[in-house]
């Protein structure tokens, strides 16, 4: 299987990857729907929703701020540096990611889309003001500060700068992930259970145009009845496997 999948990709012209949480799990970035998913104890709709948001700022805040805390010691994985290195031999084009974990980018991944948003990334919610924490040197701070959040310009609350169910994607990255799906002849699907929609359309849309569908994941997922070669294992051992 893994000898087939090398094959396709060294054979492909215009490969993309579709990534999902199970990518950063082995870099201790929890997942959100699996055994140590992130929401057991919330669910994703009680907690990643504008309605959430309105009801319980402090819950939702708490919530992200923990997980900024998280992932901001989190360190790319062989499945990360994997996909920078296929981009940088000229055989991958683009990663679109779900994840708002940044870790692609830390990995040296040059052209990623990001289509939820990302962690590091706050904005007013009435203003627009927006500010990359990360960029900004102002992450420390943030995250030492127990109130509220609120704009420098206009004093309204800040929220994470994600998507969340119910909103629309960012529509460039969006465009531009279609399309980038329309002419790719090759997806490598890592990490998603893909069931979230509208992201759940880019391996569909590589499928349906002619192309193939590589996916890694140790358990079957919505991705699975699509998938031309199934790897059935954690990404970091499949990504290492592949280039060897
Ligand atoms: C490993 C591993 C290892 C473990 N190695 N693998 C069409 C049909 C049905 C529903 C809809 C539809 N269109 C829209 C909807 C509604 C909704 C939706 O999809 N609902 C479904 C759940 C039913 N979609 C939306 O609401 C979207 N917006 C929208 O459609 O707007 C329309 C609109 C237009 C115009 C105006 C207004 C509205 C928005 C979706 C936003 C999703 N947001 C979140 C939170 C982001 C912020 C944050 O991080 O906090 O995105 S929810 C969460 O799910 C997060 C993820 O990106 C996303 C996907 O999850 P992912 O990455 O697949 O993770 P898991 O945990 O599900 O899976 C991990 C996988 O890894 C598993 O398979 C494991 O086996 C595997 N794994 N270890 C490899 N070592
Ligand atoms: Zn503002």
């Amino acid at each position: 299987m893994i000898e087939e999948a090398a094959k396709m990709l060294a054979r492909s012209r215009f490969a993309i990857a579709f990534t999902g949480a199970g990518i950063s799990a082995e870099s201790g970035v929890p997942t959100f729907r699996g055994f140590n998913g992130l929401w057991r104890k919330h669910r994703p709709e009680e907690l990643a929703t504008p309605e959430a948001f309105r009801k319980d700022p402090h819950l939702v805040w708490s919530f992200y701020r923990w997980r900024m805390d998280l992932i901001r010691k989190a360190r790319p994985n062989r499945a990360h540096y994997a996909l920078a290195e296929l981009e940088e031999m000229g055989i991958l084009k683009a990663v679109i990611t779900q994840n708002v974990d940044d870790l692609h980018r830390e990995a040296g991944s040059r052209k990623v889309i990001e289509l939820h948003g990302n962690i590091f990334r706050v904005r007013c919610t009435s203003c627009s003001y927006r500010e990359n924490l990360k960029e900004s040197g102002r992450l420390e701070e943030f995250l030492a500060e127990k109130d509220l959040p609120k704009c420098p310009e206009c004093g309204s609350l800040l929220r994470p700068d994600v998507v969340w169910f119910g909103e629309p994607l960012p529509r460039k990255a969006l465009e531009e992930a279609f399309k980038l799906a329309e002419r790719a002849d090759l997806v490598l699907v890592i990490g998603t259970s893909g069931v979230v929609y509208p992201a759940a359309y880019i391996p569909q849309i590589v499928k349906e145009t002619g192309g193939k569908v590589i996916e890694v994941n140790p358990e079957e997922s919505g991705i699975t009845p699509i998938a031309d070669v199934f790897l059935r294992c954690p990404a970091g051992e499949a990504m290492e496997k592949l280039m060897e």
